[in-house]
């Protein structure tokens, strides 16, 4: 409180204002506090863009509004945030579309393996209506989901041998992220899937509960997977993104203009975020393999061979997120790539 304010509350105290109005007042005053979660380290894409975040949001409101970044999962892994966004309990957070395809099925629409080929298709359909139809999907259930930040293709890594072709999968066992795409994908393909928390990965690996994970580059990276992890086989399997959600019940709070600061200060975040990821993971590869790790390209003829065994999943995601929507996404991508 400044001194203005100060002298205010006591004089306002002095000649006996009635509490209810100085309760009011006080509350006008009093910065809105925001806590925002994520699940990796500070030093990483994901902390860089949460802290910009944090910056714009405190810039445009003019520190009316404070952005608290929490990261390494300290208010709990995704699944956890998402249900205190829910009840209200937390107010932001960022994570993977791929832990929330519990609360929204249509969120399995990013997991499918090889859906686009480059980050271009991937930023036109997930900033297009496509994007934005999934996004709306989460305001029911409590969730309202502001961008879409890239976490990357995904690539293989494990500690037991190069992944050359799809037989080397057998007897691998595999983290997953949590969801039946992910289990199907990769029991598909011959590993043993188990599904678990990031927040627990790093131990898994290092104690060999599980051999092998996948990750982005950059993720491999600030992650220290590498570590752990002698082997990384370049797949490019996927895209599955990242989603900054805010509460729902604390959303509903907001004044217009806190929300205009909240979805602007989130656009610029996205812009900044997909730049920073980009220029990183151009120099991850190289840096991970300084490190020591042996990483091997797939053959084209091995790669393709993944791709049509892994498009037998196809028919279930389209299934769960709906024929009409996977068709839309299909026609819209092939729009794109005429
Ligand atoms: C971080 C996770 C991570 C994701 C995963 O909380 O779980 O493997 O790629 O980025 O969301």
């Amino acid at each position: 409180m400044n001194t203005l304010r100060r002298t205010f509350v006591a004089a306002a105290l002095a000649t006996g204002m009635l509490a209810a109005p100085l309760a009011s007042f006080a509350q006008d005053i009093k910065p809105r506090l925001i806590r925002f979660g994520y699940g990796l380290v500070e030093n990483s894409n994901q902390g860089r863009a949460a802290r910009f975040f944090a910056e714009q949001v405190e810039k445009a409101s003019g520190g009316k509004m404070r952005v608290r970044t929490v990261g390494a999962a300290a208010l709990g892994p995704d699944t956890q945030m998402q249900q205190a966004l829910i009840g209200g309990a937390q107010e932001m957070m960022v994570g993977s579309t791929a832990t929330l395809v519990g609360i929204t099925k249509e969120m399995a629409l990013w997991d499918t393996p090889f859906l686009f080929n480059n980050s271009r298709e991937a930023d036109a359909i997930l900033d297009g209506p496509i994007g934005q139809k999934v996004m709306d999907r989460l305001q029911e259930k409590g969730l309202v989901g502001l961008v879409y930040w890239e976490n990357g293709f995904r690539n293989l890594t494990n500690s037991k041998r190069p992944v050359q072709k799809m037989e080397d999968f057998d007897g691998i066992k595999l983290r997953v992220m949590q969801n039946n795409v992910y289990l199907e994908s990769f029991k598909t393909l011959g590993a043993n899937a188990v599904p678990m928390p990031f927040s627990e990965l790093f131990g898994a690996l290092e104690t060999k509960t599980v051999d092998g994970q996948e990750n982005p580059f950059n993720t491999i990276l600030s992650s220290k997977f590498f570590e752990v992890q002698k082997f990384l086989s370049v797949t490019n399997h996927v895209y599955s993104p990242w989603i900054v959600l805010v509460s729902k019940k604390w959303w509903d709070e907001l004044s217009r203009d806190e929300q205009k600061v909240l979805l602007d200060a989130a656009r610029a975040s996205r812009d900044f975020e997909r730049k920073d990821t980009r220029e990183e993971a151009g120099r991850a590869l190289a840096e991970l393999k300084a490190k020591g790790m042996q990483v091997n390209e797939l053959p084209a003829s091995e790669a393709a061979r993944m791709r049509a065994k892994l498009a037998s999943v196809n028919a279930g995601i389209a299934a769960s997120v709906g024929q009409a929507l996977w068709d839309e996404t299909q026609a819209a991508l092939a729009a794109l790539r005429r």
